[in-house]
């Protein structure tokens, strides 16, 4: 179940690939969450092809790495990367948030690949925390990995995993923050400002790195470098475009929960991100 060392070039064409079903998926659906899924998506296709050991055939392998989207909104990146690495066909991404669907708005533990349910913020990264505590406790060898959200981290139960993360020598988790520095309606540091987060985490005991969210490269560099943490637990934040692919939607909180509004605006999508 180990992954083959993809090259640079054959990550970005996965992500390219993710991209368009990401807008395809919105925009069929008339709703969901393009901006915080174009940001997390170059993250996500390292983890699941260059880093994580996990096999769409043997989903429930006992041994394999488990992953948590603790910004469950973020759902068609996931449902994209899931389809794309094999745990169910690509064409069901069509059905993303329609009644028929298992392929909720929020990322929901029914979809195959699926470890988590999440969508309520704050609460997936407790989900890792405590996955990452039974591994320990169960001498498993496995990584746990959770994405959250830079408004996410608004919520004091993150604080409380920050703590209990230390508190526990959880070695094995490994939490990437997409620093994109929007939110649901805004930019984060006007709503409620983080200042420096590298500083605050580290004060808490963590392991911190820093790296450029969409820097193949730098992400892979950054999870070798948290694996070889002896005792504390990881975050990397990773410095990101929310909307990053498509100009129109880049930095600009409008495309947090919004489709592109016109057919001709998601056939622009399309285009630059193919063209790209
Ligand atoms: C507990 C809770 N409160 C409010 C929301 C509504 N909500 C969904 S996404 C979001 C903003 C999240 O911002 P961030 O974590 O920065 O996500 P990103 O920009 O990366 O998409 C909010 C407030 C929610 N899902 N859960």
């Amino acid at each position: 179940m180990n992954n083959v060392a993809l090259s640079v070039d054959e990550l970005r064409e996965i992500s390219k690939k993710a991209r368009l079903h990401i807008i395809e998926m919105v925009y069929g659906a008339k709703s969901g969450h393009p901006g915080g899924s174009l940001s997390i998506i170059d993250v996500l296709t390292v983890l699941y092809f260059r880093e994580m050991h996990v096999d769409p055939v043997n989903p429930s392998d006992p041994g394999r790495d488990l992953f948590v989207l603790s910004k469950g909104h973020a759902s068609p990146a996931l449902y994209s990367i899931l389809s794309l690495k094999g745990y169910f066909p690509e064409d069901l991404l069509t059905g993303f948030r329609k009644i028929s669907s298992k392929l909720e708005g929020h990322v929901h533990y029914g979809v195959p690949g699926v470890e988590a349910s999440t969508g309520s913020l704050g609460q997936g990264m407790g989900v890792g925390v405590g996955m990452a505590l039974a591994s320990k406790l169960d001498d498993k060898k496995n990584w746990i990995y959770v994405v959250i959200g830079d408004g996410e981290i608004e919520e004091g139960s993150i604080w409380e995993s920050f703590m209990a993360g230390y508190k526990y020598r959880l070695n094995n988790l490994i939490v990437i923050l997409d620093r994109n520095m929007i939110q649901l309606d805004g930019f984060t540091e006007d709503i409620m400002p983080m200042m420096e987060i590298k500083n605050k985490v580290e004060s808490f005991g963590w392991n911190v790195l820093e790296i450029d969210g969409h820097n193949y490269d730098e992400i892979i560099s950054a999870i070798e470098k948290a694996k070889k943490s002896k005792e504390y637990p990881t975050l990397i934040i990773a410095r990101t475009v929310k909307g990053k692919g498509v100009s129109y939607m880049e930095n600009n909180p409008k495309y947090h929960g919004s489709p592109p509004e016109s057919e001709d605006l998601y056939l622009k999508a399309l285009k630059e991100i193919r063209e790209n």
